[in-house]
């Protein structure tokens, strides 16, 4: 039986929070120099500047501040993801990798396109 997919809101948004986690760990994994499992403002920095955001220490901050949900100071693979969604989110033009990773996820799929995706 073909032809009916259900796709709950919800599921789709946790979906698209699983994706964007995996497409972003291997620059977690990248950017955190250390290797401590945790990215402070220092190694974010390099992030951002290898992203061509000209993010000054006040500004950058600013952004740890804001997403370091646990108040540990450092940035958590979980709180980078958020980050970076609420950053494309902030500024969509500067932020092509999730803009475009989002517009696939919501973007209404072909019948091919699902076959072709899913086999
Ligand atoms: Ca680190
Ligand atoms: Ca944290």
């Amino acid at each position: 039986m073909h032809g009916h997919h259900r796709t709950p809101t919800g599921e789709q948004a946790s979906g698209a929070v699983k994706s964007i986690k995996s497409f972003l760990k291997p620059y977690y994994n990248k950017y955190d120099a250390d290797h401590n499992g945790t990215m402070d403002s220092r190694e974010l920095k390099l992030l951002f500047r290898d992203l061509g955001e000209m993010v000054n220490d006040a500004k950058l901050q600013t952004i740890v501040d804001k997403y370091d949900a646990d108040g540990d100071g450092v940035v958590s693979l979980d709180e980078f993801c958020a980050l970076m969604v609420g950053l494309a989110k902030e500024e969509q033009d500067s932020s092509e990798i999730i803009t475009r990773r989002d517009r696939s996820i919501s973007m209404p799929t072909t019948k091919s396109d699902i076959t072709a995706t899913q086999v």
